[in-house]
């Protein structure tokens, strides 16, 4: 299970080294924690450089993800782009640690959802579910089929803290949902942390809409993309549901792992 290995890598405290440079004065004990927390999480390991693993580098690889000016350096700017709610995947482009881009290889590919908020019926979000699917199928030639017993490619739910896998939730904010790219077992899941309040457009609230949009990207393979129209963009900002459409980058990401749609 590709994200479940790379997590395992990032979840190795040992091999961080600390502090990030002296020049990173000006930020609070609390916030300064926060930080190493959210580039430990966010930007799990890089393969390619020798110091990938230290915070700095880390730092400049969020410098970059978000095109701020590379410096290594930790400020309030960087603090509130932190502080934003976000999807938990890490920004590092996961996949390019392995040699093959994950993805499903059936033309149909079912779903299953196994548990629901109480911030919306029931029915709003199986809505919500086929809404967002049909916004990923309208491009590419995959159809999604629910089913409602037994096992799906993809497993999505609603859940609170700890809950049957490596990354608990976190409570109200920050981290709000995270799925699984394809594969066998946990592959392609999407889980939703219930401590959110989650809404339709119509009161204040995490769009849901946008949200499962978004997990379901990583569930047919895509990973975060900077572009901050994109839907696979990793923190929240909230858009209009009604005319809510991917960004030419999430289609050209689509794409590129199953090809256009035909008819
Ligand atoms: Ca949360
Ligand atoms: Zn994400
Ligand atoms: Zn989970």
């Amino acid at each position: 299970m590709q994200l479940a290995v790379l997590c395992v890598v990032c979840l190795l405290p040992s091999s961080l080294a600390l502090p990030l440079p002296p020049e990173a004065g000006g930020v609070s004990e609390p916030q300064w924690e926060q930080a190493q927390n959210y580039l430990k999480k966010f930007y799990p390991y890089d393969s390619k450089t020798r110091d990938g693993n230290s915070l700095e580098a880390k730092l400049k690889e969020m410098q970059k993800f978000f095109h701020l000016p590379i410096t290594g350096i930790l400020n309030s700017h960087i603090i509130k782009i932190m502080q934003k709610p976000r999807c938990g995947m890490p920004d590092v482009a996961a996949y390019s640690l392995f040699p093959d881009s994950p993805k499903w290889t059936s033309r149909v590919v079912t779903y299953r959802i196994m548990s629901y908020t109480r911030d919306l019926p029931p029915y709003k979000v199986n809505q919500l579910v086929a809404k967002a699917f049909e916004l990923w199928s309208k491009e590419i030639p995959l159809n999604f089929k629910r089913i409602r017993l037994g096992t799906a490619d993809i497993m999505i739910g609603f859940a609170r803290g700890a809950h049957g896998d490596a990354y608990p939730f976190d409570g109200p904010g920050n981290t709000l949902a995270h799925a699984f790219a394809p594969g066998p077992g946990l592959g392609g899941d999407a889980h939703f942390d219930e401590d959110e309040r989650w809404t339709d457009g119509s009161s204040i609230g995490i769009n849901f809409l946008y949200a499962a949009t978004h997990e379901l990207g990583h569930s047919l393979g895509l990973g975060h993309s900077s572009d901050p129209n994109a839907v696979m963009y990793p923190t929240y900002e909230n858009r209009d549901s009604e005319d809510f459409r991917l960004s030419q980058d999430d289609i050209e990401g689509i794409q590129k792992l199953y090809g256009e749609r035909s008819d």
